[in-house]
């Protein structure tokens, strides 16, 4: 079996993104040492520090699962574009328990202990451990920690900040998961994240000194999970069982204690330390979890420490360069603005005393003009009127309701044997890219062609439309099966005469760029705990959270919205026919349906848009 070093969160966070050239190079100090946690487990960390410090320095800490630097890059120096950091601060980067020669056990989001146990590890007491090792054992420093991290690294950030050591006094958290049910990696709305889930969990969990790859025999990862067949099969064929996460998502296929334990909506009660949240508007991992984590601790926000930032960035983008996603540009380097603007003078002013703040409450870049913008909340409380956009005759979308009486519906058959891609085919393995990290901003004309992807859509629009806040998809819809999935994605179609993007060669004239989207598997419209069966043919209302967003749809683009009931392979098909648990599904139980979306005065879906006035 091939087995490759991947360059996941780590890599992105520190070392590849800064275009740095080899004559630019920060040297820096390397230290490796493994630091005791409270129950005497050793954890791998390394310690970058400037050749000439300048006085007591402060930490900056990132703890993952994916690796620590290596001594050879290190000696090669580090990024020139980071010198502010690597100069300043000790750079420090642990990995978590049992991955690489971290002692211990590896638990893939390993929840919080129970606080009657005095002897209890997790993530929050290993990062109080580590600072305070760091405090106490590493010469020259200020007293002084912060920590920030991406995605899993994120979410360690995230740990830490809910019971932080008196010396950590900063906390970013860049696109940490707050839900794996509801809205990260592993689902959404119940909705199985297939090859996501499949793939990360033979990533983390084939080996732990390694970032596994797993080897498929098929170019096109469609064709594979198709053959693959009811989700049963993954186990009997390839995991045998070995795989604790893979076994964790079929033993809890509905929104239990054990999904309810990893999310962070429990733990959310408070603002210890000052946190910023940022989150990429075309993230294809962790969107939902900066919004979520943000939203919930703003209520107990009393001394104003929590922060919210959203660019136009896939995963991580906020580490790379920044002017353009696939094909669309955005005019200015958004990842050098993050990191200069924001990132750097947040740490400087909160661990080195360093100039002044001026962070606002919320930091958005609406996309289209292509403008940042800075808010006192978000979603902006003032200034923006939630309008409905109504699926009407003719594949029309309008403002104004429809009137006609009839049972005006539109409908599709979704055939789970033949189900929709998410991403033009042939569908290569999730990592290490570069397709996957940009399908959020691929062109969805290579399926509006579909039968069963209806789509609906204004006329050019006479004036731009802003939107800044949060955006809800009302779908009044049936279907002739037992269970469904709808997804819909909210589109900016550009116009006729756009011009081609120079860079990357592509026709942007009538482009259909994807600015919301989310799925909902129907069996949890009314509960995710306990799943029921639809009724067949009888017209239900969903509401379905397409999130926030901050975007202008320009003068002479149209707004679309696409709803289909397949997905993949990023979800699992779902069979249409009420299966208890869907892990159990064998292949027959997949069956054809056809769904129907109305769109009457009674029944009128229609997509709840935050409009700027
Ligand atoms: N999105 C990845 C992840 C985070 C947490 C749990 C599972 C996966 C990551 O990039 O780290």
């Amino acid at each position: 079996m091939k087995r490759v070093f991947v360059s996941l969160t780590l890599a992105c966070a520190i070392f590849l993104l800064y275009g740095q050239t080899p004559d630019a190079r920060v040297p820096v100090n390397f230290q490796e040492v493994m630091i005791p946690m409270r129950d005497s487990v050793r954890l791998q960390t390394v310690i970058l520090s400037p050749k000439d410090p300048k006085g007591p320095l402060p930490f900056l800490i990132q703890r993952t699962p994916y690796g620590v630097p290596a001594k050879e890059a290190a000696d090669r120096g580090m990024p020139a574009a980071a010198r502010a950091r690597y100069e300043n601060y000790y750079v420090v980067t642990q990995n978590i328990r049992g991955r690489f020669k971290s002692e211990g056990k590896f638990v893939m989001g390993r929840p919080p202990h129970d606080p009657k146990d005095p002897k209890g590890v997790d993530e929050t007491t290993d990062a109080w451990d580590t600072v305070d090792w760091l405090i106490k054992n590493i010469p020259n420093n200020n007293g002084r920690a912060g920590i920030a991290g991406t995605s899993y690294d994120g979410w360690t950030a995230v740990m830490a900040a809910l019971d932080p050591h008196p010396a950590l006094k900063a906390v970013i958290e860049q696109a940490s998961p707050a839900d794996q049910f509801l809205g990260d990696d592993f689902h959404h709305n119940g909705a199985f994240r297939l090859s996501y889930g499949f793939e990360y969990a033979a990533l983390l969990e084939t080996t732990s000194e390694e970032n596994f790859h797993f080897p498929f025999d098929r170019a096109d990862t469609y064709d594979w999970y198709l053959a693959l067949g009811p989700l049963s099969n993954a186990d009997e064929k390839y995991f045998h069982g070995k795989l604790p996460t893979w076994e964790d998502f079929n033993r809890h296929p509905n929104y239990d204690a054990f999904w309810q334990r990893l999310a962070f909506a429990p733990y959310l009660n408070s603002v210890k330390v000052p946190i910023m949240h940022v989150a990429g508007w075309w993230d294809q991992e962790d969107f939902y979890g900066p919004q979520r984590i943000y939203a919930g601790l703003e209520p107990h926000d009393t001394g104003h420490f929590n922060y919210f930032v959203a660019g136009p960035w896939n995963h991580g983008g906020w580490n790379r360069p920044g002017h353009r996603l696939g094909a669309i540009d955005f005019g200015s380097d958004t990842g050098a603005y993050y990191r200069d603007n924001i990132f750097q003078p947040w740490f400087d002013y909160w661990l080195r005393g360093h100039g002044e703040l001026h962070q606002a409450e919320a930091t958005t870049f609406e996309t289209g003009t292509n403008q940042w913008k800075q808010y006192d909340a978000w979603p902006p409380k003032q200034g923006v009127d939630s309008r409905r956009l109504y699926f009407r005759d003719s594949r029309r979308l309008s403002f104004d309701a429809p009137t006609a009486s009839a049972a005006a519906y539109d409908e599709y058959i979704s055939d789970p044997a033949n189900p929709v891609p998410y991403r033009p085919r042939p569908v290569p393995p999730t990592y290490p890219g570069p397709d996957w990290p940009v399908w959020l901003v691929q062109d969805q004309r290579f399926v509006d062609h579909r039968p069963d992807v209806l789509s609906w859509q204004t006329d050019p629009l006479t004036d731009a439309v802003h939107i800044a806040g949060d955006i809800v998809a009302e779908l009044y819809a049936s279907t002739t099966g037992t269970d469904a999935d709808w997804a819909v994605k909210l589109i900016d179609v550009y116009p006729e005469d756009a011009a081609d993007d120079p860079t990357t060669r592509t026709h942007l004239a009538g482009f259909e760029l994807i600015i919301a989207d989310e799925i909902l598997r129907s069996r949890f419209r009314n509960s995710f705990e306990r799943p029921e069966p639809v009724p067949a043919n009888k017209v239900l209302k969903y509401a379905i959270d397409l999130h926030t967003n901050a975007h202008a749809f320009l003068k002479g683009h149209r707004i679309m919205v696409q709803v289909q009931s397949t997905w993949f392979p990023v979800y699992d098909r779902n069979p249409q026919k009420y299966i208890p648990n869907i892990w159990e599904a064998h292949a027959a139980d997949y069956v054809k349906a056809t769904q129907r979306i109305y769109r009457a005065p009674k029944t009128a879906s229609a997509v709840v848009l935050p409009v700027v006035k």
